[in-house]
């Protein structure tokens, strides 16, 4: 091989990893579109590599994974009360994250990283997570209804 068909396959290499990672805002809110204590917006589709960040719209909140309810191998994140906390997604798949103090009060949202490729994981553990809820109980099976 010379060196300059050597030279062009590397340039082709790099640049199908030329992707710009994007910013996402989910808004950590008493009241929304969902009804109280939400996330906002409470599912997103994002790419494997883009950053998520929590904003503390209104105070009292953080969000947090759920052991168990995150693609295998990924990385954990749990947020300071009352701050912004931005987490790089690294693995493809489904994230279910939660409000620490509000976990029973259905505070919880979902992150789809690239293809859903764990739904029926999540879905089967799902419930250890609903069965802390005193209101809005199925906000969660809601929200992983629109994971496509
Ligand atoms: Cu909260």
């Amino acid at each position: 091989m010379n060196l300059k068909i050597f030279l062009t396959g590397c340039c082709l290499v790099l640049s199908t990893f030329n992707v710009v990672a994007a910013d996402h805002n989910v808004e950590m809110k008493n009241g929304g579109k969902d009804g109280s204590m939400v996330f906002e917006p409470g599912v997103i589709n994002v790419a494997v590599g883009d950053t998520v960040h929590f904003l503390p719209t209104d105070q009292m909140h953080n969000s947090e994974s759920v052991t168990g309810l995150v693609p295998a191998g990924a990385t954990m994140w749990k947020g300071e009360m009352n701050k912004k906390v931005s987490v790089t997604v690294d693995k493809e798949g489904v994230y279910v994250y939660k409000c620490t103090p509000h976990t029973a009060l259905a505070m919880v949202g979902v992150i789809v990283a690239g293809k859903p490729t764990n739904l029926a994981d999540i879905k089967k553990n799902a419930g250890t997570l609903s069965s802390k809820f005193v209101t809005n109980k199925d906000r969660l099976d809601k929200y992983l209804a629109q994971v496509k």
